[in-house]
């Protein structure tokens, strides 16, 4: 950062900023995670200079030697991490990884069954503001309104009436394990070809904390940034039969080159991913989650489902006084960062919403416990409550914060973050002194 620092000051510390807001604040925004240093430095090397359009040993563009060294390593371990017959690299995101499974098997005009956005699913898988939505007629199943929970005679019930070609599993907000063996079964039986995107859970399956989809999909996508920890981006994992279709889809289909430093931060994810110490993270991570939903649920929180088999949960706010932006926000206020959600049946709107989304993959990154996870949810509980806490309170609830925050930093030792200029100022951007 020192080059950065002298060459463009405004950037260097809008930079700085966000690592001390990171360090600073204790983040339970579900699809975030805070990645090993090791990882910015593949992201951010000399690679980002090289063109590589096509794939290993076919390239368009010359001097490929060690990009082809470099995605090659990134294919082989993730086939290997995931036991999948073919894996893609090159998504630039997990929406592009979606579209590129649509554009090798789909035409236009396709019908694709996915889970409701509004149920916890994503907008990429037929939402009528996504391509996705627009291109193909999009059909959606959700939870059982008792249970919180998918109900796979319904999905069944709904796939035998709307006939999908594609029928596709995961979610951005469910907190249960997914049965993939069920939804293959309901996938075989119309006729369809079967989809999981396991964006949020992909570090779980990897340290087999959840199952795994890829012996029960024709196509596995996923992200490598969520629970596995890693570089900002997609892959495709599918059966041989798919394995060119899938490949001319991505590129020349939606991509031009791909992102070599990202490739390599991938290959690097996937070797990170494959050892004993990302599995005691990836306990953790549920253990945790498990933990401050149980904590929430003590002090009067309802939950979704009533509770949480991964790394996520939503609280159901309608039995407070709060709306779902209005609980983020008093969050905020103390160094805690949530997203506002719809919860399955909300009554609200989706810039509104009745539920917050608590995820722990980024707390259990930075070594969180579970007892620490404890203290936040009595934290939460607290600004939550129906009598917003006085300034005072909330000044001694923010020094928790501080504490848990000082005892696990991120990218620097205690002591240097301890003597950080940030700590003191009102870092959190709310208006008031943060510390
Ligand atoms: N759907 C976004 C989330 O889960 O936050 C990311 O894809």
């Amino acid at each position: 950062m020192q080059l950065l620092h002298y060459m463009d000051p405004e950037l260097a510390a809008a930079i700085e900023g966000e690592k001390a807001r990171q360090n600073l604040t204790i983040e339970l925004i579900a699809s975030e995670n805070f990645v090993p240093e090791v990882i910015l430095e593949a992201q951010g090397s000399v690679l980002t200079n090289k063109y590589a359009e096509g794939y290993p040993g076919k390239r368009y563009h010359g001097g490929c030697r060690f990009v082809d060294v470099v995605e090659s390593l990134a294919i082989e371990r993730a086939k290997a991490l995931f036991g999948a017959e073919h894996a893609n690299v090159q998504p630039h995101s997990g929406v592009n990884a979606n579209l590129a499974v649509f554009l090798a098997v789909l035409n236009p005009g396709d019908t694709i069954l996915g889970m409701d956005l509004r149920h916890g699913g994503h907008l990429s898988h037929g939402s009528k503001a996504n391509i996705s939505g627009k291109f193909f007629v999009t059909e959606g199943y959700g939870v059982n309104r008792e249970t919180g929970c998918l109900d796979y005679d319904e999905v069944a019930d709904i796939a035998r009436r709307v006939r999908p070609r594609l029928l596709i599993a995961g979610a951005s907000a469910y907190p249960r394990t997914l049965d993939f063996p069920r939804l293959a079964a309901v996938a075989r039986e119309v006729g369809a070809y079967f989809l999981v995107d396991m964006a949020h859970i992909a570090g779980l399956v990897a340290a087999g904390v959840h199952p795994s989809p890829v012996p029960h999909a024709d196509f596995v996508t996923f992200t490598t940034t969520k629970t596995l920890r890693g570089a900002r981006g997609g892959v495709i994992l599918c059966r041989k039969e798919f394995a060119a279709a899938v490949d001319k889809a991505i590129f020349p289909g939606i991509q031009g080159g791909p992102i070599p430093q990202i490739m390599a931060g991938k290959a690097l994810t996937f070797k990170l991913a494959a050892t004993e110490a990302f599995r005691e993270y990836a306990r953790r991570v549920t253990a945790c989650a498990a933990a401050l939903a149980q904590r929430l649920q003590e002090r009067g929180f309802a939950l979704v489902s009533g509770g949480t088999d991964n790394h996520l949960f939503l609280v159901d706010l309608r039995n407070t006084s709060l709306t779902g932006r209005e609980a983020e926000m008093r969050l905020e206020k103390v160094g805690i960062t949530v997203n506002m959600n719809l919860i399955p049946f909300d009554p609200r709107k989706p810039t509104e919403t009745s539920g917050i989304r608590v995820g722990t993959a980024g707390v259990a990154s930075r070594g969180f416990s579970v007892a620490d996870v404890e203290i936040v949810g009595d934290i939460m509980a607290r600004m939550l409550a129906p009598e917003e806490p006085g300034e005072d309170e909330q000044a001694r609830l923010r020094e928790q914060v501080l504490e848990l925050c000082l005892a696990h930093p991120l990218y620097m030792s205690r002591s240097e973050l301890a003597a950080s200029p940030f700590l003191g100022t009102d870092i959190l951007g709310i208006g008031g002194k943060s510390a």
